[in-house]
């Protein structure tokens, strides 16, 4: 991999203007029907993060986005890069309570939203949304597309910043039930996408065409990011239509696509259902992660395309991690090999480095793997593993998997945790539970992850219940507590939840329970 020097090497404003200063007039952003060139990105973005500067926004201020998928959006991101503050992304379907838990722990001091979003803020309490000194509508932000020519060093506006200075907190996991914000510094996320620009050989010819959320790793770092960084464009859409998207996949509008498995099971669903055939050649490349992909799905888009997708596989603590290769064999069922810069290793329990063809736990480190949680000491130091040899620490993805003896490539087994994926999101069992167990009535939760033909795999939950609970009640508690894909599809009431001998709850069982379907009916 190519190492970087001066400040792009580590400041990310820098590396995503890169391009402004280099071909100011190359395109960089179609959302909306509006087309945007890297130097109006770059231009728009330096005057926002004056404004910023001017109402007082400081290096190392959390800035909450909530916004759904537009060119505004991306300006804001890069306005809260440049003014060297930490940018929080959050999904816009977040529910009060989901919201409030973010604003409590990442202390924002400005919040920047969709005006829909607004309510929102009104509706946290004193106590929850106290360091929010400001919040800003994205519709009310006078944007200017005017080139940047004048300014073009992001560190005008602060002093330099170091490869550990923060510049994304993204929540993730909560093994506890309360997601936590993963630190990526600026030098991680240059990592990051200096490894996906060698490991896919993105060039400035390149147009990706991005219908995932830029609140997530996947859309924001994976996908919009190293476009940018690389000179690329995007054709950012604020939602994904398959139809829509083999239009312009095959009038030869992109040249690479990234999706969730969700995605490719709509856009087969697409080509089947329109029989002729068409033509995607214009692709270069189809890459598919934050969940796994079925075998099956790999060889139907083959079918309808001709196209091996490639698999992918990462985490938001370290980007991407293994890959299946751009020249070689994509080994469908696999997640490939390490990618550039990244080491990975597989463990057992106590830490030891297994062979070849033996299952484990994924270890990996690199110039990409995250510094630790936000304000969790404890949790940050229990995801690492120290080195025998007194090398880098190990970051422990929890994932399981094999290596293969003969291709080296990477098999995932499951996870060590109870994480469920549903269409690439995550939904951690304990929080759906601690928010069935807050209403009145349900005496004991346990939910667990069943599989789903759309999504992979869906929350259920299992209740033991005093009395009468009715099935309306319970869902109108989790559409007022949880964003859509967090609700249990189906609620199966019990008189008891199995346990062991321990009193833990044995959710192995409830998963391979042969209780009846009794679908939303407690
Ligand atoms: C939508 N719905 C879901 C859902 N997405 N339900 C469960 N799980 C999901 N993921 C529900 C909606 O609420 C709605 O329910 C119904 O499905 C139809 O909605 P839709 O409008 O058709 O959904 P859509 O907007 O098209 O969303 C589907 C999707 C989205 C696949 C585009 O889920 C998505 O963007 N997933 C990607 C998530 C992602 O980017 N993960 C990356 C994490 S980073 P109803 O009841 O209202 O009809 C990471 C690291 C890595 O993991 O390795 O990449
Ligand atoms: P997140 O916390 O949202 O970043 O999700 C990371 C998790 O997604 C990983 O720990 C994996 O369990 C899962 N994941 C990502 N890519 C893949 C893949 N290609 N196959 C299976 N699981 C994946």
């Amino acid at each position: 991999m190519r190492e970087m020097s001066g400040p792009e090497a580590v400041d990310l404003y820098s590396r995503l203007t890169r391009a402004a200063r280099r071909s100011p007039g190359s395109p960089a952003l179609h959302a909306d029907g509006r087309s945007v060139t890297h130097g109006e990105l770059a231009g728009a973005s330096a005057a926002l993060a004056r404004q910023l500067a001017g109402w007082g926004l400081r290096r190392g201020d959390r800035v909450l986005l909530l916004a759904a998928n537009r060119a505004e959006l991306v300006v804001g991101q890069l306005a809260v890069l440049r003014a060297g503050a930490v940018l929080v992304p959050l999904n816009p379907a977040y529910t009060r309570r989901e919201v409030a838990h973010v604003v409590a722990d990442a202390e924002p001091r400005l919040a920047i939203c969709d005006r829909e979003r607004l309510p929102i803020f009104d509706q946290l309490a004193t106590v929850e949304r106290r360091s929010i000194e400001e919040v800003l509508a994205l519709d009310a932000l006078a944007i200017s597309w005017v080139p940047d020519a004048p300014e073009p060093e992001a560190t005008t506006l602060r002093a330099p910043l170091a490869a550990d200075d923060l510049a994304l907190l993204l929540y993730t996991s909560g093994t506890t039930g309360r997601s936590k914000g993963a630190r990526l510094g600026h030098g991680n996320v240059v990592a990051m996408i200096e490894s996906l620009h060698a490991a896919w050989a993105w060039s400035e010819r390149d147009v990706l065409l991005l219908a995932l959320p830029l609140f997530h790793l996947h859309g924001l770092v994976v996908g919009l990011m190293s476009a940018l960084a690389a000179g690329a464009s995007v054709r950012l859409e604020r939602r994904f239509d398959a139809a829509a998207t083999v239009e312009a996949l095959s009038a030869g509008r992109a040249t690479l696509f990234f999706g969730v498995p969700t995605l490719y099971g709509r856009l087969v669903e697409e080509l089947e259902r329109r029989r002729t055939a068409v033509d995607l050649s214009a692709v270069r490349l189809f890459v598919s992660g934050s969940a796994p992909l079925p075998t099956e799905l790999f060889e139907a888009f083959r079918a309808a395309t001709g196209v091996e997708i490639l698999e992918r596989y990462g985490m938001t603590e370290t980007g991407m991690l293994l890959g299946n290769p751009l020249g070689g064999p994509r080994l469908p069922g696999t997640v490939g090999v390490p990618l550039p810069g990244v080491e990975a290793r597989l463990v057992d329990p106590l830490g030891r480095p297994l062979a070849d063809g033996e299952e484990g736990e994924i270890e990996v480190r690199g110039r990409n793997v995250f510094s630790g949680y936000w304000r969790a000491p404890e949790k940050s130091a229990a995801s690492f593993r120290a080195d025998a040899a007194g090398g880098a620490p190990w970051f422990r993805t929890g994932d399981l998997g094999r290596r293969d003896p003969r291709t080296g490539h990477f098999t995932l087994l499951g996870r060590a945790s109870e994480l469920i994926l549903s269409g690439g999101f995550n939904v951690y069992p304990r929080e759906v539970e601690e928010v069935l167990l807050a209403l009145p009535g349900v005496r004991e939760a346990a939910v667990v992850g069943e599989p789903h033909p759309e999504f992979g795999e869906s929350p259920v939950a299992f209740l033991v219940a005093d009395g009468e609970l009715a099935p309306t009640e319970l869902e109108e508690h989790c559409r007022r507590e949880l964003a859509p894909f967090k609700r249990p599809r189906r609620f199966v009431r019990l008189d008891a939840l199995p346990r062991n001998a321990l009193g833990k709850v044995e959710k192995r069982r409830l998963r391979e329970s042969e209780i009846p379907y009794n679908r939303r009916s407690p």
